[in-house]
């Protein structure tokens, strides 16, 4: 879908004005399997948190999906959008952290150590009554993401310690 299609229907900007309790939420993890449900193949491969991260470290956050920054392997810090709950058009039983990170990669990164900023939220997590509806919907994240990021209140936490260390 080309942006122009894609960025409508919803604000873009969201998020508090300013950056307060839980956020930044800083939390980092090995990437590990998902589902294999062919997120990649729709063109939005999540790299998905441990159970245990998920568990210990996002259990006071409430299920939706957000936007942030992410690093794999020390690299470099990119946007990202985040879906953290039961993904009710899948009917999981176990709530997940999957991270979309938007940049193309060369290659899969598996195994690697994956560092998060959570910086705000988007929406509450929805079931759809198909795969289209929810495609589409999380390409108005993705847009919402990138445009909500771009506020300078962002740029100094992409340059944390956090992702320096
Ligand atoms: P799984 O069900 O195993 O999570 P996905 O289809 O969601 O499979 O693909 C996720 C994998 O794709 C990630 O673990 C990572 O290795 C790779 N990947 C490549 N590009 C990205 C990206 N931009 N964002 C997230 N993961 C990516
Ligand atoms: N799954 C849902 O069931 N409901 C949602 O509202 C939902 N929102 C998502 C938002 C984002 C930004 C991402 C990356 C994933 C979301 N998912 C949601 C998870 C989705 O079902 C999962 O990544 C599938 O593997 C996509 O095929
Ligand atoms: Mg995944």
């Amino acid at each position: 879908m080309d942006t122009a299609t894609a960025c409508t229907g919803r604000p873009l900007i969201v998020g508090p004005p300013e950056l307060k309790e839980p956020y930044p939420k800083l939390v980092e993890g090995v990437v590990v399997k998902g589902f294999g449900r062919g997120s990649k193949e729709l063109g939005i491969p999540t790299a998905n948190l441990p159970s245990e991260v998920v568990d210990r470290d996002l259990a006071k956050i409430p299920i939706g999906v957000y936007y942030g920054w992410a690093q794999v392997g020390g690299g470099e810090v990119y946007p990202m959008v985040m879906s953290l709950g039961w993904n009710p058009f899948y009917k999981n039983e176990k709530r997940s952290g999957e991270v979309h990170i938007i940049n193309k990669f060369k290659d899969d990164f598996y195994g690697q150590n994956m560092k998060i900023a959570i910086l705000g939220y988007i929406r509450p997590e929805r079931d759809y009554d198909s795969l289209e509806a929810l495609v589409t919907d999380i390409n108005i994240d993705i847009c919402a993401g990138v445009e909500s990021l771009k506020r300078e209140k962002y740029a100094e936490i992409k340059g944390d310690v956090f992702f320096k260390k």
